[in-house]
């Protein structure tokens, strides 16, 4: 949910996908980008990161950014623990009443092997976001591994994303909001696509917060130079 404290505007954006699909990653990723070069976003403070021994998020993961064009934009970013059996826990980081999650990037394990946990990940995000998602909720899709082989393709999510009624078809008024499908590398070493997929993410939960009022915004209701 949008808070506002002294003048500055703090949106939530939330990680979500399957167990060890790199949300982590990516996040200790996005930190270190945005510390060590200039950007447009960079981090405010350290990562809280709670996990268990082997790595696993037990809780969440949480950073706070800022946006160096518009100072007074924060961008909270959560990512979820995706282990089977944290789904009251999810649901919690999500869409806690007073706080409600204002842009999702699904992180996909790219590997075909797993693309039925992929897809109940993405299930019951849809479940938890309650018709929300594109219409209030901007998500953009990581095809997170890309560096491993037999891993699947934007095309291959597009059908998932069709199956599950989250793609416009063109002509529609919201088919600019279709999600970006990324296809990234969260290990610092090679970082794929990690700062650009948050960006697009950051800008668009902007979009629906000025021009949405909280919903996916048409073109005639945005100006020709976005924020
Ligand atoms: N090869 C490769 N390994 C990755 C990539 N991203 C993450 N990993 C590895 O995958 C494992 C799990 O990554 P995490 O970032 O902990 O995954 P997570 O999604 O946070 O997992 P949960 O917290 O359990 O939901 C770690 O060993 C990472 O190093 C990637 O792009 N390529
Ligand atoms: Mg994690």
């Amino acid at each position: 949910m949008v808070l506002y404290k002294d003048g500055k505007i703090y949106l939530k954006i939330v990680y979500w996908g399957m167990g060890a699909s790199g949300k982590s990653t990516i996040l200790k990723t996005l930190y270190r980008i945005t510390k060590e070069s200039k950007k447009d976003i960079i981090p405010i403070g350290e990562l809280q990161i709670i996990e268990k021994a082997s790595g696993a998020t037990l809780y969440f993961d949480r950073g706070l950014f800022q946006s160096t064009k518009q100072n007074e934009v924060y961008y909270r970013v959560y990512t979820v623990a995706g282990q089977r059996g944290f789904t009251p826990l999810r649901r919690k980081i999500f869409d806690k009443t007073d706080d409600q999650t204002d842009a999702v990037i699904f992180v996909v394990d790219s590997r075909t092997y797993f693309l039925e946990d992929n897809i109940e990940s993405l299930l019951e995000l849809k479940n938890i976001a309650n018709d929300r998602l594109l219409k209030e909720i901007p998500m953009i899709v990581m095809l997170n591994k890309q560096d491993l082989d037999n891993v699947i393709d934007e095309e291959d999510f597009k059908l998932i994303l069709k199956d599950e009624k989250l793609w416009y078809e063109p002509g529609n008024k919201f088919y600019i909001w279709n999600p970006l499908i990324y296809t990234s590398c969260a290990l610092y070493d090679q970082k794929k696509d990690i700062y650009r997929s948050f960006h697009e993410t950051a800008r668009r939960a902007v979009l629906y917060h000025v021009y949405g009022e909280g919903k996916a915004p048409t073109e005639i209701d945005i100006p020709q130079k976005s924020p």
